[in-house]
Parts: C-alpha cells; structure tokens; sequence
C-alpha cells in the first residue's frame, strides 16, 4: 500500500527507549573503500586544512539505545544514523564555511571569508508575479528536469546488497529528478530481509516527526540553490511561494502556471503545459528494494494530477485563512509527546496535517492544512513518495515554510527543539537530515529564514530586528 498523505493505520515504529544524494567527488572506489568523504580544496589539502577552512573529522552521529528490536532492524537501514552507512570521516567546515570541501559559505554569507551577510533573497507569491517571471520560473523548472545534476549522483544498489559485500552503483540524474529521489529516498520503508520473509518498517525521516519542518527547509534551501547555480544562473534567484488559503479550486492549475487540466483526460496536464510531458520517477515503492535496487529513477508515465478530486471524508477542500490563523497563534509547543502523527497541541503536527486546526486535538484519520493541500490534488501529489515528481510540491512547500516561519518569529528562542526522548531516529536536533551531504543537523533548520539568507516578501518588514539581534 502506498504511504498516502492522510491516515496512519500501521503500527507505529515505536523507538521510544531511547545532499543520499550522493557527491559525486565521493563516490569513486577509494572514498567508499576509506569511508572516507573529504574531498580536497583548491590548496590541494583535504577539506582546505591548509587554509584553515576545515578539516577530515570523524562523523559524531547521536547514538540510541539499541533495546528494542526495531532498532536491531534499523541496523540494516542505509539511512539510519545517516551518512554512517557509507562514511565514517567527512569535512567538518570551520566558521561560515560549507560545501563538501568547505570551499562554499553557509547560507546567508559570502565572501572569501565567508564572514559577509549575503542580500536577503525574497521568495514572492507566485500569484502574483507578472506574467513573464511566472514563464520564466516555469521555464527554469523545465530545464531543470533535463540538465544532468554536476554535483550530485543517486545510489541504485539495495542496502542488503552492499552490505552482502556488493559495490554500490551511482547513476547520473536531472537536476529536477535528484530532488525527487531524495524525497522518495528519505520515506520510504525499511525492509529488512529475514531468511525468505521481508519485514517491511514504516520509518520515515523527514515526515510525521519534528524534522518535518526543518528538514523541509534545508531541502527547499538545497533545491531552490541547485536550480540558481546550475540552471538560472542568476544570483537572485528565489522559488516562489503558492498561497493557497481559501482557495475553491487549484489557481495556480492553468497553462501559463502549473498546467491545467487535460480536457480528454482529467488526470492528465494540458498539452498547453511543458509539464504535460514531464515523467515521474520513484513510483513504485517497495519494488526496488524487493528487487535489490533504491528507485532507479527512470521514467515511469507522466505526472498525474486531478485537483479537487479528493475525498470528502477526509478533507473539505483547501485549507482556509482562519485555520492558518488558528494554528499560528494557539499556543503549542513546537511539537509534543509521542513526537509523531498522535501528538497533541504540537504546532509541527498541526501544521503538518494530522490535528485538528480548531482544537489542537490529533486527528490523523482526516487531514488538514500541508496534507490536505496534497491530497486536494489526487495523483502524482497525494502519495508522500511520489509528491516531489509535481511542481506544485515545491510552491506549496514553499508557503508550508512561510507559516513555520510567521511561527518562528512569533517565538523566539522557543522555536528551538531540544528533546531527545521519545524521538525517532533521524528526528532529534542533533541527529543529520537524511540524505543531504554536506551534513548538515536537524537544528541547523530551525533557524529563522533571515539567518539562512531568505525572507518571504509578506514579511520583508520585519527582517531588520532579526537580522540586527
Ligand atoms: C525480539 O524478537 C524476538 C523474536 O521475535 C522475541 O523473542 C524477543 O522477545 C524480542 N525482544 C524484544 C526486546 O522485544
Ligand atoms: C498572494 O497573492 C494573492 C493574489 O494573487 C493574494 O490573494 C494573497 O493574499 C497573497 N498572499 C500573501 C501571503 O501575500
Ligand atoms: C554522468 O555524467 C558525467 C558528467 O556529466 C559524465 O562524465 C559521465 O560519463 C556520466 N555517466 C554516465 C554513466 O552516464
Ligand atoms: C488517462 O491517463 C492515464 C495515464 O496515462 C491512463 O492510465 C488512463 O487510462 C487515461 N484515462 C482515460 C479515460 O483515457
Ligand atoms: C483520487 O480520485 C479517485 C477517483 O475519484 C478517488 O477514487 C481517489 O480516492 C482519489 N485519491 C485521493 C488520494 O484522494
Ligand atoms: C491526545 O488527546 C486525545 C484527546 O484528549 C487523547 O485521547 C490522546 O491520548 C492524546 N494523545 C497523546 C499522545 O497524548
Ligand atoms: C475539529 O474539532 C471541532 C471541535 O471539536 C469540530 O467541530 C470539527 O468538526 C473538527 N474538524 C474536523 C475537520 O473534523
Ligand atoms: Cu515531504
């Protein structure tokens, strides 16, 4: 069954005690064989040590209580305690430094020195852009489904494989697809092989747990740079953001747009859209794995969408203005006891969907505001896996983000989330957000957007505080 945007009905994988993209500088035969990713930098030494930028360090990942048996299983999970399946050493970059080899800044500064606040970006409400940004944006996400990732390549080889002693295989992606696959690759089922019985565990790193929202920061800031270095070319570069509040039908769902609908084939995008031909990868979920490879990211038909045809059980439409309203201004605890799909009065589940947006309440038989948004689209969307494929995913993340960042703002220091207990892997502050490289910490998303070099452009006026503080 495929993991849908709405109710939870497994049993939850309860672990209470206690860029995969992959580089591509660090996927040749030696790197792997050293488990080692500490590329060098233009001074010839690993990791730009020469010039104190950084250095070759062991990777400290949080450890856990290995009591329970599901824990035993996600041994044999490659993305468990992420990157320590395939590396045990990577560059730890000083200061502001970043990239694989520390020769890039942290987001949010430039210079040699990587000490000089970048101009804030602006993300702009797709909306209301004029008509050529609006072309030109569509066209860069088209370019970007057939420029071939430079950085960055994806794993095809199943875990149980590699760890049989078999060499993992890497292909050459699109820009566009890299993203999708790591999507896919980050919740999707452990399977754990057993003799001839495949154990299939619903684990899920970046969903229905308090990485939810930092984790879909990172990746929208990963994103949206990989499409201004690689396919804009232009510094200013921003993804734009779909305010969908009380929408009665999908507005962003036209030709000049997103793509309307086929008018032979409502689960189909108009011909009038380049998106008509785009084809989705990472839709079948646990048949790669079963057949000892990850997604292979090939083509597999094109991008579904019926918008509005959704059922009325479990949702009632687009998300309206006053449930946003409620939820940013109940006071919630950026997330609660069990820290998953139950938590109650837990701003993350809320925002994510599975609360009621009137009382707090965990609700995860119906689905509200993200998930909501996803399931009002039916098709390629409404599946967790596949979501990415459309490029709706990205503009309606993009507001997603807009609202954890009102919520930011509203609360200070307590936007942090410190706790450990209870937590499931891949979701504590401190644990690395699965598959990104350079490594970068579940913490690091819960800062504001100001520090990370972005501000919504409902929200310029209130940077100047942030940016001083
Ligand atoms: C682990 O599984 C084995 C076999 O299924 C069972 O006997 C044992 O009680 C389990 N241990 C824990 C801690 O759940
Ligand atoms: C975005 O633009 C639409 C009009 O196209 C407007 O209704 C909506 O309020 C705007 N959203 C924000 C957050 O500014
Ligand atoms: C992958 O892309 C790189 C760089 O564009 C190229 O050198 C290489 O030959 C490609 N590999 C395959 C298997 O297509
Ligand atoms: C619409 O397109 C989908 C995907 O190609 C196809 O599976 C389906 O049969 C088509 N439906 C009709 C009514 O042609
Ligand atoms: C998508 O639409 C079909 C046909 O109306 C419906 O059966 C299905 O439940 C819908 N899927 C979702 C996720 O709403
Ligand atoms: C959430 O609240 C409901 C209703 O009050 C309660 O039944 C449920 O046990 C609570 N969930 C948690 C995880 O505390
Ligand atoms: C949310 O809770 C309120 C108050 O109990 C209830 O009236 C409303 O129907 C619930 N919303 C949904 C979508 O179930
Ligand atoms: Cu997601």
């Amino acid at each position: 069954l495929p993991k849908m945007y709405l109710t939870v009905f497994t049993v939850y994988l309860f672990i209470s005690v206690a860029y995969a993209q992959f580089p591509r500088r660090c996927t040749d035969s030696e790197s792997l064989r050293a488990r080692e990713c500490c590329p060098t930098f233009t001074d010839d030494s690993k990791c730009g040590e020469s010039s104190n930028r950084g250095i070759c360090s062991p990777i400290n990942t949080a450890p856990l209580d290995l009591t329970r048996n599901e824990t035993i299983q996600l041994l044999l999970d490659d993305r468990a305690f992420w990157p320590r399946a395939f590396y045990d050493r990577a560059c730890r970059c000083y200061g502001n430094f970043d990239g694989l080899d520390c020769s890039s800044c942290k987001a949010g500064y430039q210079g040699d020195n990587c000490d000089v606040r970048s101009a804030l970006r602006i993300r702009r409400n797709f909306t209301s852009m004029d008509k050529t940004d609006i072309q030109k944006f569509v066209t860069i996400l088209d370019e970007s489904k057939r420029v071939t990732s430079k950085n960055y390549v994806i794993l095809v080889t199943s875990y149980d494989r590699i760890l049989a002693g078999e060499a993992p295989e890497f292909l050459n992606i699109s820009v566009y697809n890299l993203f999708v696959w790591m999507h896919a690759y980050v919740s999707r089922d452990n399977l754990v092989f057993q003799d001839d019985v495949i154990n299939s565990a619903d684990v899920d790193y970046a969903h229905e747990g308090p990485a939810f929202l930092p984790w879909h920061r990172y990746y929208l800031l990963k994103w949206e740079q990989e499409l201004r270095d690689v396919v804009a070319n232009d510094v200013t570069f921003t993804i734009p953001y779909w305010d969908w509040r009380d929408n009665q039908d999908c507005d962003v769902c036209n030709d000049v747009m997103m793509g309307g609908n086929d008018a032979d084939n409502v689960t189909l995008i108009s011909q009038g859209s380049p998106i008509s031909k785009w084809e989705i990868i990472c839709s079948k979920g646990n048949d790669y794995i079963e057949g000892g490879s990850q997604c292979t990211g090939a083509s597999e038909g094109p991008l579904l969408r019926s918008p509005g045809n959704y059922d009325p059980t479990k949702i009632s439409g687009l998300p309206t203005s006053q449930e946003v309203d409620d939820v940013i201004v109940m006071s919630t605890a950026y997330d609660t006891d069990d820290y998953d799909v139950a938590a109650n009065q837990s701003f993350r589940n809320l925002v994510e969907g599975f609360a009621n947006t009137t009382t707090g309440v965990a609700d995860p038989s119906k689905s509200y505001l993200h998930n909501a948004v996803h399931l009002f689209m039916n098709g390629t969307m409404s599946e967790v896996a596949t979501s990415a494929n459309d490029p709706i995913f990205v503009l309606h993340h993009a507001y997603v983000d807009s609202l954890y960042e009102l919520w930011l703002r509203r609360r200070g220091i307590q936007g942090r989330f410190d706790v450990t207990e209870g937590v499931q892997l891949g979701h504590r502050a401190d644990d690395f957000m699965v598959p990104f490289f350079p490594l970068v910490r579940n913490r690091a998303g819960f800062a504001t957007s100001t520090r990370l070099g972005y501000v919504y452009d409902y929200m310029v006026d209130d940077v100047i505080n942030d940016v001083a503080s």
